[in-house]
């Protein structure tokens, strides 16, 4: 009866106001998911936005532009690196002038976290496992942290972390400052490398164009992206092991820890290149105490269609090099060959990371 009578006066109080103001009152953008943020316990203590360890621009970035739209709501957050960050994000953070998180390579038990590009134990910050993990925004297939239980997983199939934060952005409403445009267009840049890899979807189309424009980059985002990705390849002054772990992830699956580099080399370079990988490959297995060690490396050759400057090389297959037990049966199941040579496979199709880790995944569970 009371709940009657104060439903009626509620909606009395509500039609009073609006006649003083004729526009429909419109539900607050992001309603939802401003009422689940709310009833999180975020406990006292600052929670730390990580993306994956190794990070890559996307990884950094993403973090970066998370841990500012939650502080944005009202949170305490703020984004940390797990290791050192590559090349291709120390050139971008300096062309576009923002700055990088710090570095933290371990977090305390019962540590808050935000994980951002990466959904596996292998990939976070030490200590993770730990740790309370209050959401993952991520583009990639579910890892071994599993979703269930954790408060609020957005997982989008699409080109990189960083449109899934955009699109988060304009669900709520909230404007992006230039600052954040050009983080959230870093990592969109770098993990679709301008919307030409396999893995872009149209709305990283949209984000970009929407961010190019904000930023007034039309004339100059060829060039940047051009940039970024010649930091990326370029392993100058690097030891074979440094190279080897530039763009590296690890794994658990079906029980096996394994890891995964990701490389690239010119082909008239690429026989020295792959028995210089293959040295270092006995060491990293200890080191990161893996079962199974293996590295894609895309074979480089100049573009005969020397017009087009965005494109100066083309992928002409992959070389897949193995290390480990059982990492021979493994190599030769994703590659569907026999291999070349001892550690050493070759695919005539172009292999991504995500594929690879699909088909070992079929493998080995
Ligand atoms: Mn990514």
């Amino acid at each position: 009866m009371l709940a009657a009578i104060l439903t009626i006066c509620g909606s009395f109080v509500f039609t009073s106001c609006s006649t003083d103001n004729d526009d429909m009152v419109e539900p607050e953008p992001g309603a939802e998911f401003r009422a689940k943020l709310k009833s999180f316990d975020w406990g006292v203590d600052t929670t730390y936005v990580y993306g994956h360890k190794t990070p890559d621009v996307d990884a950094v970035c993403s973090a970066l532009a998370y841990a500012k739209l939650m502080r944005t709501l009202g949170y305490n957050c703020k984004a940390k690196v797990s290791s050192d960050i590559n090349r291709e994000t120390a050139y971008i953070a300096g062309e576009f002038g923002f700055k990088l998180p710090e570095l933290k390579s371990s977090v305390a038990p019962q540590t808050r976290l935000i994980l951002t590009d990466h959904s596996d134990y292998a990939q976070c910050v030490d200590g993770a496992k730990e740790a309370i993990i209050l959401q993952k925004i991520d583009h990639h297939i579910e890892g071994n942290i599993p979703d269930a239980g954790i408060p609020y997983v957005r997982r989008e199939m699409i080109g990189s972390t960083c449109t899934i934060i955009y699109e988060m952005y304009k669900e709520l409403g909230i404007g992006i400052d230039d600052e954040t445009a050009k983080i959230l267009l870093a990592g969109l840049l770098s993990d679709t490398r301008n919307l030409t890899k396999p893995a872009t979807q149209y709305k990283d189309s949209v984000a970009l164009s929407a961010l190019v424009a904000q930023l007034h980059l039309e004339n100059k985002v060829t060039e940047i992206s051009r940039q970024m990705s010649q930091a990326s390849n370029n392993y100058f002054g690097m030891t074979d092991s440094e190279i080897f772990l530039s763009d590296y992830k690890g794994y658990d699956i079906g029980g096996k820890a394994i890891g995964i580099g990701s490389l690239d080399c010119m082909a008239t370079e690429m026989e020295d290149f792959i028995s210089r990988m293959l040295a270092v490959m006995p060491q990293v297995l200890s080191d990161k105490e893996l079962d199974m060690l293996f590295a894609k490396i895309d074979n480089k050759i100049p573009n005969p269609d020397e017009s087009n400057p965005d494109d100066l090389f083309l992928d002409d297959g992959t070389y897949f090099i193995y290390f480990g037990e059982g990492a021979k049966a493994v190599a030769e199941s994703v590659i569907g060959q026999a291999s070349l040579s001892e550690g050493v496979t070759y695919s005539k199709e172009k292999l991504g990371r995500k594929a690879i880790v699909a088909k070992i995944t079929e493998k080995l569970q």
